[in-house]
């Protein structure tokens, strides 16, 4: 197959927004270098003194480590640079990063970002993510507002993750399905690699954290024993598969069919994944791929915006399996 890099791809894929100046395109295509210097220093974590703690704590309360504040570094300077973005959202800082130079001064859109999901497997080798989200800006003018990312999930103009493991891919959505890309080391670019992607629209594996089973809704226990239920022709008992790093689960999951629910816990009463920079992103593309993701009773692109770190369940995945699921739910609310 003909070798079709990231940027080759946006700016064919500009075609499909008859407005489009390339504004969106070169945003992507910011966000897609900073990938690519956040996955060498991820790779070269287990040799350059970048492992281990900042000794400091990000908003969430959790200990940083030094590729979280790398990571969130180079998002930050790659959109400040490219002039296509008004404000940041980040997990790792409390309040929105407004843009206010020279080059951002037309710039239509704010981006909003994990720059580095499950960093607590980054000391154990396990793959880790960065999640962005891209709306619009309502603002008017000057460096954006935390208004611009009070929207609901409907209004993304663009999302993606990027996924450091065995390979580094970078998967993105215009709305206009779902487009995966795998860095080529030896030419430095993100190659086309899953065109078109879709999910099956039923599974076999179930991804939750078990540990967590006393304090889950019944609703949950209840499809949790499904999942584990001896019926050879809906392919039960599903195969558990959990590693902690949410983009590296729900992207397998993507692929082979499965669901990924991170619900209320006592630790966690809203839940404990992000709306605006984890699973409105997250929800967008798994949409895209025909499946479907919910808070376990409403459709996660239609929740309220009001927070920047607002927190909700989330059961996300095939859309029978998350069917299947919220019925559980339905039942014992
Ligand atoms: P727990 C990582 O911190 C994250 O946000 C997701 O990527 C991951 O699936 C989840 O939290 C892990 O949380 O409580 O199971 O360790």
């Amino acid at each position: 197959m003909k070798v079709k890099t990231l940027g080759q791809f946006i700016i064919e894929k500009q075609t499909d927004f008859p407005y489009a100046k390339g504004e969106l395109s070169r945003l992507l295509r910011d966000i897609g270098i900073a990938a690519k210097i956040v996955n060498r220093a991820v790779n070269k974590a287990g040799l350059v003194e970048i492992l281990g703690e900042t000794g400091e704590v990000n908003v969430q309360g959790e200990q940083v480590k030094k590729l979280d504040v790398f990571a969130n570094e180079q998002f930050i300077a790659a959109l400040k640079a490219g002039g296509e973005c008004c404000a940041i959202a980040s997990e790792e800082n409390e309040d929105i990063i407004p843009i206010d130079s020279e080059v951002s001064k037309n710039a239509k859109y704010v981006v909003a970002i994990d720059p580095l999901d499950g960093s607590s497997n980054i000391d154990v080798n396990v793959s880790v993510g960065t999640i962005f989200s891209i709306y619009r800006r309502i603002s008017l003018a000057g460096p954006g507002t935390i208004e611009d990312f009070f929207q609901r999930g409907t209004e993304q103009v663009a999302a993606g993750y990027v996924i450091y493991g065995s390979s580094a891919m970078l998967v993105y959505t215009t709305g206009k399905g779902v487009n995966g890309f795998t860095l080529d080391p030896s030419i430095g670019e993100f190659c086309l690699s899953h065109p078109n992607m879709k999910t099956p629209k039923s599974g076999a594996v179930y991804s939750i954290n078990e540990g967590n089973y006393l304090h889950f809704p019944e609703g949950v226990k209840k499809y949790i024993k499904y999942c584990q239920e001896e019926d050879k022709p809906s392919a039960r008992p599903y195969s558990s598969r959990y590693i902690g790093s949410g983009v590296a689960d729900i992207h397998r999951n993507l692929i082979v069919g499965g669901i990924y629910i991170y619900p209320t816990t006592t630790k966690s009463p809203k839940g404990k994944l992000r709306l605006l920079y984890e699973c409105n992103p997250l929800a967008f593309i798994i949409e895209q791929a025909g499946g479907k993701a919910t808070d376990g009773t409403n459709r996660i692109l239609e929740i309220n915006v009001t927070e920047l770190h607002q927190r909700t369940p989330l059961f996300i995945g095939a859309q029978s399996m998350v069917d299947k699921a919220m019925e559980f739910m339905e039942a014992t609310s």
